[in-house]
């Protein structure tokens, strides 16, 4: 029997801004086949002119469907490295 887990993936805060830093992906399914380890998300990083720290946001998996389950890795951390130049302190 061919049977899909369904859960949602979301992005959340850490330390970047949604419409500021990163187009924020509300909750949406994801399909992963049977024996399927990776699925792959597009994520909108935003471009400003601001020399800035690293920002970070992370991807949830939430809410599989009946009868699935997420494994115990359910969160991916992601670094939006600052290209506007060197900060000075
Ligand atoms: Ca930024
Ligand atoms: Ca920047």
């Amino acid at each position: 029997m061919f049977i899909q887990n369904r859960p949602d993936v979301s992005t959340a805060n850490v330390t970047a801004y949604p419409d500021e830093d990163y187009e924020p992906i509300t909750p949406r399914r994801v399909y992963f086949d049977p024996m399927d380890a990776e699925e792959s998300v597009v994520l909108q990083i935003l471009s400003d002119s601001i020399a800035e720290p690293q920002e970070v946001l992370k991807l949830d998996l939430s809410d599989p469907g009946q009868d699935e389950t997420i494994g115990p890795v359910n969160t991916t951390f992601i670094i939006i490295n600052d290209d506007d130049g060197k900060l000075v302190f």
